[in-house]
């Protein structure tokens, strides 16, 4: 019972609704309203997160240092229980934490205007941004190698060599396509040896569904800040690419919907250049439709070996849910391909 949650925190007024949000895959939310303010309780998932404590350790770490070095900036950090911590740990259920609801503050769940994507990859630039001289160092790793690509490829051959056969040969085609375009992981590869290329501060969860917007649909700040760890600007950017140049999600199975809008592209481009115009070298500039292509393959691999082994990260709504997911990402990175060009030429 959420209820249970709710009883270590003090809140002044009766809790008048409780209601799920359902669009994350990983952890539980609930939109918690009462009389005169709102909260969202979260639920961490610690069969992924398996020390949910580094979380809250690295966003008090950063709390500490943006109050200090760009108080103006909102932060929103949890809301301390009654013996003042900054997670609620319940003996055989696991680990919530609340966070303020900020007043007329909203979410999106799909990009629709160029102008949302500018104003999301603005917040995440200026996340990255204002931490930049933040020691990176300190920050601890919530989810060992989430975007180790070179894993991500083992664990996709590893899938094959013991997976479930039959969805191996239903998979054939995807198969091969992720292995003829295994030039994705050695420019990764490349990467990790480059000094160009800089670890910064990094989200790791660009969706458009973690920025805050005001009433006037300009960006407030960033929230799921679970996975901010030491990281490349290549997954934030990547999976902005990923999720914002498409009408559609991962999850549309009528794949003629999936389509790269370039506006869209340009739109992340000035945003997120607009703070890390500077920050960004050439080298990494260089790199900026790579990284969607990074992304993308990356999902599509980890849909791919979760659907071969029998959906035990994702889970699945319906028979063959993550070979679905999979495919609508093999053609969005496909149709990212046929454009990389022209795209390319967006970047200054
Ligand atoms: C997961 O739970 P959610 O939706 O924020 C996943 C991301 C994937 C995404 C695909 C910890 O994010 O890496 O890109 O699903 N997060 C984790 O929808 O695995
Ligand atoms: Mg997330």
């Amino acid at each position: 019972m959420v209820q249970d949650v709710l009883s270590g925190y003090h809140l002044t007024q009766g809790i008048l609704k409780i209601e799920p949000i359902t669009i994350g895959l990983i952890n539980q939310t609930w939109l918690i309203k009462t009389v005169d303010e709102d909260f969202i309780l979260q639920k961490v998932n610690h069969h992924i997160f398996k020390n949910p404590s580094a979380i809250a350790e690295n966003i008090r770490l950063i709390a500490d240092y943006l109050s200090n070095t760009n108080p103006g900036y909102l932060f929103i950090a949890p809301v301390r229980t009654k013996d003042g911590k900054e997670m609620n740990f319940i003996e055989g259920k696991g680990y919530y934490r609340l966070f303020p609801f900020v007043k007329e503050s909203h979410t999106i769940d799909t990009v629709q205007k160029p102008e949302q994507a500018y104003e999301a990859a603005k917040e995440f630039g200026k996340f990255t941004k204002l931490l930049s001289e933040f020691p990176v160092k300190k920050l601890q790793i919530t989810l060992p190698d989430f975007h180790n690509l070179t894993l991500r490829y083992q664990q996709f051959t590893t899938a094959l060599e013991n997976g479930n056969k039959e969805r191996i040969l239903q998979a054939q085609e995807l198969i091969e396509f992720i292995k003829a375009n295994k030039n994705i992981v050695d420019t990764y590869e490349n990467i990790l040896q480059d000094p160009a290329f800089k670890i910064r501060v990094t989200h790791h969860d660009t969706k458009i569904s973690n920025v805050l917007f005001n009433p006037e649909n300009k960006g407030l700040c960033v929230i799921d800040l679970d996975t901010v760890m030491p990281g490349y600007f290549i997954s934030d950017v990547g999976d902005m690419i990923r999720t914002y140049l498409s009408p559609v999600s991962e999850e549309e199975k009528d794949f003629s919907k999936i389509e790269i809008r370039d506006d869209y592209f340009k739109a992340i481009a000035e945003g997120y250049l607009s703070e890390m115009h500077a920050e960004l070298s050439p080298t990494e500039k260089n790199h900026f439709v790579y990284s969607g292509k990074f992304m993308i393959y990356m999902q599509a691999i980890r849909f791919l070996a979760d659907y071969i082994n029998n959906d035990i990260y994702y889970g699945a709504k319906y028979d063959g849910h993550n070979l679905v997911r999979a495919k609508n990402q093999m053609l969005l990175l496909e149709k990212l391909m046929n454009k990389e060009e022209d795209l390319t030429k967006m970047i200054y």
